[in-house]
């Protein structure tokens, strides 16, 4: 492999767990994203950490493992806005994976209508700065405006201390806005309390936003630990993601986000991540618009 992993990095799980959970027929991994293979497609110059490769046929089969029928493959930093490995994954995918690019100023017409017939859906807006260099608003404002004609949405990646500051130019967004995570919160801090409060004011005045409910591993700090035997992982963000999918059952999404990209700590074990759903979506209904209706509404439209 021509490039050399950024030094602390964990590789994926190669053998995770059975879930106990049953996935609903028809169920959406909707946040992964696939890593090169770096010699048949190069990093980007200007990522700011190099992954270990993890090749669409390797989410492919996590897919069938865990029980998946679909996956959103979302376009990774260390990929720039080279969206070549996602759109290769969409389309060895059978229809089964749609995508969510990295697009710069410069991007033609003809270039986003061959990404979205490829099934790219959404582009990816990230302001979590270890991640990214700074774009201008006004830049991501005229894309946002472009790919609003194609019926797309955008995916916002933020901070939770920072959502005051990009208030503003979210609520301003013409699109669906995705949340990745719920924006980060704090989860030390009570469910109840200010920050995450703006976090629900934000989707409540704002029909347009969605959350995605995953990433459980990133923000706990009790970590995977099952309590008294029960398969029950990342307890302190369960309050979190359960007020998010309980207040707003039609506008929430989960995904794996395999590969994990960046965990220095632990790696977590994706049949557990999928047993961490009936602790957030607690009944099937809940269940089925998280996991089935939601991500099919937004991603394959046609076919609801
Ligand atoms: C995630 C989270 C992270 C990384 C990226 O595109 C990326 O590099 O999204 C992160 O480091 O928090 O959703 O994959």
């Amino acid at each position: 492999m021509p490039f050399d992993k950024t030094p602390g990095w964990l590789d994926w799980a190669a053998h995770p767990s059975r879930p106990r959970f049953p996935l609903p027929p028809g169920s959406v991994d909707a946040h992964c994203h696939v890593f090169g293979p770096g010699d048949q497609f190069p990093f980007a110059p200007e990522r700011k950490y190099t992954p270990c490769d993890a090749s669409k046929q390797q989410l492919f089969a996590l897919r069938d493992h865990l029980g998946f029928a679909r996956n959103v493959i979302v376009q990774a930093t260390c990929h720039g806005a080279d969206n070549r490995a996602m759109v290769d994954a969409c389309q060895a995918s059978g229809g089964r994976a749609r995508g969510v690019a990295t697009v710069r100023r410069s991007v033609s017409d003809a270039e986003l209508q061959q990404l979205h017939a490829a099934g790219v859906r959404g582009v990816r807006f990230n302001f979590v700065k270890r991640l990214v260099d700074f774009t201008p608003k006004d830049e991501l404002m005229e894309i946002a405006g472009r790919i609003a004609g194609l019926g797309w949405h955008v995916v916002i990646y933020f901070e939770a201390a920072d959502l005051p500051e990009l208030w503003d130019f979210f609520t301003a967004l013409p699109t669906t806005v995705v949340v990745d995570h719920m924006g980060r919160p704090d989860v030390s801090q009570p469910v109840d309390g200010p920050a995450f409060g703006l976090f629900l004011q934000f989707m409540r005045e704002n029909a347009n936003v969605w959350s995605k409910v995953s990433c459980p591993e990133r923000l706990s700090l009790t970590g995977p630990k099952a309590l008294d035997g029960e398969r029950a992982p990342y307890r302190d963000v369960v309050p979190f993601a359960r007020r998010v999918v309980e207040e707003f059952p039609d506008r929430v999404l989960w995904g794996t986000d395999w590969p994990h990209p960046n965990l220095k700590d632990h790696m977590p074990d994706d049949g557990l991540l999928v047993d961490f759903i009936p602790h957030i979506a607690v009944t099937p209904e809940l269940q089925r618009k998280l996991l089935v209706d939601n991500p099919m509404r937004l991603y394959w439209p046609e076919e609801c």
